[in-house]
């Protein structure tokens, strides 16, 4: 045994980091804080790539992240955390997103076809339902999962772009169609749903759902949301969440056209247990939703594949903000948070499960126990304070389970 008390043949869980634009940098330092104390004080270790990238790297070096960067993420880690992508200003000649190869390039071409995006309100949280400053939800009532179909829909060419790019090929040639009663320009983008892509993401919510119903102990429903009265792609995502149904009926299932959603999302949360969306309504729906858990400075999600993991908040690189201390590091804190426990449940650790629990206790008691937030939940402490605090609070709870 070493100083940790670590067998010497545990090997350190390989994590790639980018911290990418703006903010992303701000709450990457949190977050690699927190993995430096849980080094220390647990028997957990972990061999940390950093990786540049971005709109604002690209701007200062014409390169999206360094070479070899996607393979790196492909076959050199265990977990890859991101920051955020997107900065004014940082375009590709071809007008595509700069940076756009790493959150983009790494969802297609690492199949991460899962976007876990958990949608769930803390006791002591405002959410955002206001204009007058009334608690409506009790957060007994808000506590969903979204998942959203990450590799195809409306995102599709684009996705595709960027896997090619961070591949080093060349883009698929354009297909110029013809758009019969329009006229002058037009710019359009296809959106394929195919069967297996909705297979893989639809079996997962299953799956997901059965998982939460035993860890809640109490049963949970799916409900799939697309708009299949108009798009023949949904009309394949909703055929196919039926015979699932069939064939799943210790699950209770549900549907809705999008539009409907979304005033479902805000008056009837208390009915949502695990939702599945194509790509884009799932995009649009988790920040739509975020409102019901105090804003996207709360929302953390994964991206899941056959073989990879890549855990990042939701909310982008927020430039009015970057440089300034001010953000909300929780989504960035709570994303660390699932990829311990997802780590932990893919390579059956004990220890970092019982991590993984020690870091949702701190942010849960943080919030109840009325601790410190950023200017978001209403209140005035700086992302680094409110990063410490959740550190000083895990550093007692390791302290008791592991010394
Ligand atoms: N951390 C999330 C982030 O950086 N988002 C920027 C972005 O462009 N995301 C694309 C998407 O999720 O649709």
């Amino acid at each position: 045994m070493n100083e940790k008390q670590v067998p010497l043949t545990m090997a350190a869980y390989r994590l790639a980091v980018l911290p990418g634009d703006g903010t992303g940098r701000e709450v990457m330092s949190e977050a690699l804080k927190l993995l430096a104390l849980f080094e220390e004080k647990s028997p957990i270790s972990f061999e940390i790539k950093h990786i540049p990238c971005g709109g604002q790297y690209y701007l200062e070096t014409g390169d999206e992240w360094p070479k070899g960067s996607f393979e790196y993420c492909r076959d050199e880690s265990d977990a890859i955390l991101l920051g955020a992508i997107g900065w004014p200003d940082a375009r590709l000649p071809n007008g595509d997103m700069a940076g756009g190869q790493t959150i983009l390039g790494l969802r297609s071409g690492l199949r991460l076809y899962a976007n876990v995006r958990p949608v769930k309100l803390y006791p002591g949280v405002m959410h955002k339902v206001h204009g007058v400053h009334k608690q409506v939800w009790d957060p007994k009532q808000v506590d969903m999962v979204m998942i959203r179909e990450n590799t195809e829909g409306l995102y599709h060419s684009l996705l595709r772009r960027m896997e090619q790019r961070a591949l080093g090929q060349k883009d698929d040639p354009i297909v110029i169609e013809e758009f019969p009663g329009l006229d002058g320009e037009v710019a359009w983008d296809p959106r394929p749903i195919s069967r297996k892509g909705s297979e893989r993401v639809i079996r997962f919510a299953f799956d997901f759902a059965r998982h939460r119903q035993k860890k809640l102990g109490k049963p949970q429903s799916i409900t799939c949301v697309d708009k299949s009265n108009v798009t023949r792609g949904c009309q394949l995502f909703r055929k196919i969440f039926r015979e699932f149904s069939e064939s799943n009926k210790d699950i209770v299932t549900k549907e809705a056209y999008i539009d409907a959603f979304t005033m479902w999302i805000v008056r009837n949360p208390e009915q949502l247990d695990v939702v599945v969306l194509p790509n884009m309504f799932g995009d649009i729906a988790t920040d739509l939703a975020s409102v019901l858990q105090g804003g996207m400075g709360m929302a953390a999600s994964a991206n899941l594949g056959p073989k990879h993991m890549l855990f990042e908040p939701v909310h982008g690189s927020s430039p009015k903000y970057a440089g300034k201390n001010v953000v909300n590091p929780i989504a960035m804190l709570q994303s660390v948070q699932m990829m311990f426990e997802a780590l932990a449940y893919r390579a059956e650790d004990k220890n970092l499960d019982k991590c993984a629990d020690i870091l949702q206790k701190a942010i849960q008691s943080h919030f109840e126990e009325g601790g410190i937030v950023t200017y978001d939940l209403g209140g005035n402490a700086s992302t680094s304070e409110v990063g410490q605090a959740i550190a000083d609070r895990c550093e007692k709870l390791l302290i008791e389970e592991f010394q």
